[in-house]
């Protein structure tokens, strides 16, 4: 399963922004430092169409997508040269898919500030700087030992001209993922686990009382994500963790009373989950209803393989409705059959988000 490392400075409200996320009540607290093991947990992917999908066929056995996130200790400031939990929180961040870097907005004067003040795009900076010194380092590291060598094999010299070129990016105070690679390239770097290159989502953290224009920094973030193709997402922290363990219908009275339209929490969810890239499709039947995670630009083969591998070996076409045409029939494959918008297809048919799905195999 993909994961969303959540990232950002000591006692940013990650582990609030965690709880929000996935309800799993991890320790909060007003003081740095203590564990260094991540917390994680797995939620589903909250998804309309999914439940339409249930309400439609009331199966036995309902299986929504789900996608993990694992909240890591506070990076500080000179992580890169070892400071704070340094390398071992370094070496974390590598096994996550993409990142969830939380921004503090809230002013609270119990908890200090590990730099001076409110400033969220002063931290999301310096956060981003300690990324970009880690890979610097890693590339330092390899070209070392590629300049120690007496010759070089061309794919060796491939390699170092293609390290240049990053380095040259970060020293530029640029992330990875903005510079544009080709499609050998990218698995050529795939060996390094670069941090900058993993997507990003940033989260402004704010507290219940900065509404509107109040939220220190966040238009600037929003402006900077605008600019270089980031998305930027306010929660309210410590209000939304209380909230997500009220029952439904208490929440639907609290976020009325605090003018809040949608929570927090549904929306970084759906985020995450377009951050990594993935899409859903979906297997109906009386027995199951349930929606299958495939990366964006997978194929009819790929999504039989995710269900079985014998799927995969044994494939002869798909049945391939859009989810728009399934809805708007009702789900009645007589009318949908009627209409020609069941669609038989080959192997390399691509599928599209919401794609609903059944794979003819003989093994
Ligand atoms: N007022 C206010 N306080 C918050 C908010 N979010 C977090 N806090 C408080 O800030 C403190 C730190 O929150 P955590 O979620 O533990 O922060 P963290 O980033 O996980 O901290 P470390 O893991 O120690 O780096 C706690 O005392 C929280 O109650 C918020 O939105 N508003
Ligand atoms: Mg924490």
């Amino acid at each position: 399963m993909l994961s969303c490392g959540i990232v950002g400075l000591p006692l940013c409200g990650k582990s609030t922004v965690f709880n929000v996320i996935t309800r799993a009540g991890a320790e909060v607290k007003p003081y740095a430092g203590g564990r260094t093991d991540p917390n994680r947990a797995v939620v589903s992917v909250p998804d309309a169409r999914f439940d339409r999908l249930v309400s439609i066929y009331a199966p036995r056995k309902e299986t929504p997508a789900s996608v993990e996130f694992v909240d890591l200790a506070g990076l500080s400031q000179g992580a890169s040269r070892g400071a704070g939990l340094g390398n071992a929180f370094l070496s974390f961040v590598e096994n996550a898919d993409a990142l969830v870097h939380v921004v503090r907005a809230f002013a609270n004067g119990e908890v200090p500030h590990p730099l001076d003040g409110i400033d969220p795009l002063r931290d999301w900076q310096a956060v981003e700087m300690e990324l970009i010194f880690r890979d610097l380092a890693v590339i330092e590291n390899r070209m070392g030992r590629l300049a120690a060598k007496k010759k070089l094999q061309p794919a060796e010299e491939q390699e170092r001209l293609l390290l240049e070129k990053c380095q040259a990016h970060l020293m530029e105070e640029r992330p990875l993922r903005d510079l544009e690679l080709a499609a050998d390239e990218k698995t050529l770097l795939r060996g390094f686990a670069f941090v900058t290159l993993k997507p990003e989502l940033v989260v402004v953290n704010a507290d219940d009382s900065q509404t509107g224009e109040g939220v220190p920094g966040l238009a600037d973030l929003e402006r900077l994500g605008r600019e270089r193709g980031f998305e930027v997402i306010k929660v309210y922290g410590a209000m939304e963790m209380e909230m997500a363990e009220l029952s439904p219908e208490d929440q639907t009275a609290f976020m009325a009373d605090l003018a809040i339209d949608e929570p927090g929490r549904e929306r970084l969810i759906a985020a995450a989950y377009r951050l990594l890239g993935l899409i859903s499709f979906f297997t109906v039947g009386p027995d199951e209803v349930r929606a299958w995670t495939l990366r964006d630009g997978g194929t009819a083969v790929d999504a039989a393989g995710t269900i079985h591998s014998d799927l995969a070996r044994g494939f002869i076409r798909a049945e391939i409705v859009s989810y728009d045409d399934f809805a708007a029939q009702d789900g009645s494959k007589a009318k949908l059959r009627e209409k020609g918008l069941l669609r038989l297809e080959g192997k390399e048919c691509p599928v599209r988000d919401g794609d609903i799905i059944e794979i003819r195999f003989n093994v």
